[in-house]
């Protein structure tokens, strides 16, 4: 079910990756599906649990297509979650209402025994077949981002059992046992691979890798559990699907970003609100990367002419560059629709 290429040239989303400068440039926007639109709390409701809504190819497609509907933005990413990966693999993985997710902590070595990897294809099944109908579903000019959580990152919720501020259970199982935590991530690797083929044969033409907790290592260790594995994950994909670019999101990597890309070969990065606007313009300027980013999620929810102005800022900084406008970290719920309207709006009309 490959996609057919005529379709493919025509998506200005892909032109920063085939080393174009757009005005303006694509814009989308992490978790632009979600608890801050209506019509997505509605499907929701009707789709019971919150794995319920992303193993049922109809209300994902459903929930994916929704801000496309309203706002028309350039690329459309797959709803899913990056815990799916842990729950194909076997352990028993849960969301609280409110709360966040809830898995059965994997501690040490022995417990990975609980983890099969030859069972995951039959959990991402349903996964692949919402890409495939997205594929038919969505406007042709639009992109579709496949993605998956960086191997650390998953692995942070799986050794924690939750999500953590400070992530301490699996830094201290790296530190106490690094063969035995290099097992876990050998296997998260191995999987994600194999979970973002498919999602590329069923029509994704972009990928996302989300390393929300890259942050919370020191160089060795982000060198170890950040840098290496992405790299692995990249290079099978460049050899599977050499036109297909890979954007990375390692959030609060701070000066070690450049270093990531360098040593990654990933095509985009994705930089966090933190990053200053300068920095998103200069700091990659020696790296074929595509730079991704990076208004506050805050400001979006605040709106008015605060948000204009760092829109217009940064806009104006990255002109001319390969760049794609997105936010610093995911859009929260409390963000009023409207307010993602003028900002597309904004974006579009360019400065
Ligand atoms: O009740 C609900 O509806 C659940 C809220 C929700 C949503 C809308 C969760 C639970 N996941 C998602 C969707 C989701 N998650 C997408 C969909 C596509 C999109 O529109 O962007 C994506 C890409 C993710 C990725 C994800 N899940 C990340 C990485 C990006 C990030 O935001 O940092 C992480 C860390 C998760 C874990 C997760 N899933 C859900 C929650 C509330 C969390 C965070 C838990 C925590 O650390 O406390």
């Amino acid at each position: 079910m490959q996609m057919d290429i005529g379709s493919k040239a025509a998506r200005r989303f892909l032109e920063p990756f085939r080393g174009k400068a757009c005005s303006p440039p694509p814009i989308w926007l992490m978790r632009q599906a979600g608890r801050y639109l209506p019509e997505y709390r509605e499907t929701r409701t009707k789709a019971g649990g919150f794995l319920n809504l992303c193993y049922t190819p109809e209300l994902a497609a459903e929930v994916t297509l929704q801000p496309i509907r309203r706002y028309g933005f350039d690329a459309a990413i797959l709803f899913s979650d990056i815990l799916v990966v842990p729950d194909a693999l076997g352990q028993k993985v849960s969301f609280v209402e409110g709360e966040g997710p809830r898995l059965e902590p994997i501690r040490n070595v022995n417990d990975l025994r609980r983890l099969d990897p030859a069972r995951t294809a039959r959990t991402f099944a349903p996964v692949w077949e919402t890409v495939a109908r997205l594929r038919q579903d969505l406007p042709r000019e639009t992109s579709l981002i496949g993605f998956c959580g960086a191997p650390w990152t998953v692995a942070t919720y799986m050794v924690q059992g939750e999500g953590s501020s400070d992530q301490a259970e699996a830094r201290l199982w790296a530190y106490r046992d690094r063969e035995g935590f290099s097992r876990l991530i050998d296997i998260l690797v191995e999987t994600s691979i194999s979970y973002l083929d498919n999602q590329v044969k069923a029509g994704a033409d972009c990928l996302q890798i989300f390393d929300t907790w890259a942050g919370s290592l020191p160089d060795d260790e982000f060198d170890r559990w950040v840098v290496d594995p992405t790299r692995r994950i990249r290079e099978s994909l460049r050899d599977l699907h050499p036109d297909v670019p890979v954007i990375g999101f390692p959030r609060g990597a701070g000066p070690a970003a450049v270093w990531y890309v360098a040593e990654t070969g990933v095509d985009g990065i994705g930089c966090d609100t933190a990053t200053p606007p300068y920095v998103m313009k200069e700091a990659f300027e020696d790296e074929d990367v595509v730079v991704q980013g990076n208004l506050d999620p805050l400001l979006l929810v605040a709106g008015g002419t605060q948000m204009d102005e760092r829109v217009d800022e940064i806009l104006s900084l990255m002109a001319g560059q390969r760049f794609i406008f997105n936010l610093g970290h995911g859009i929260v719920p409390q963000t009023p629709p409207e307010n993602v309207a003028r900002l597309v709006e904004r974006v579009r009309k360019g400065t």
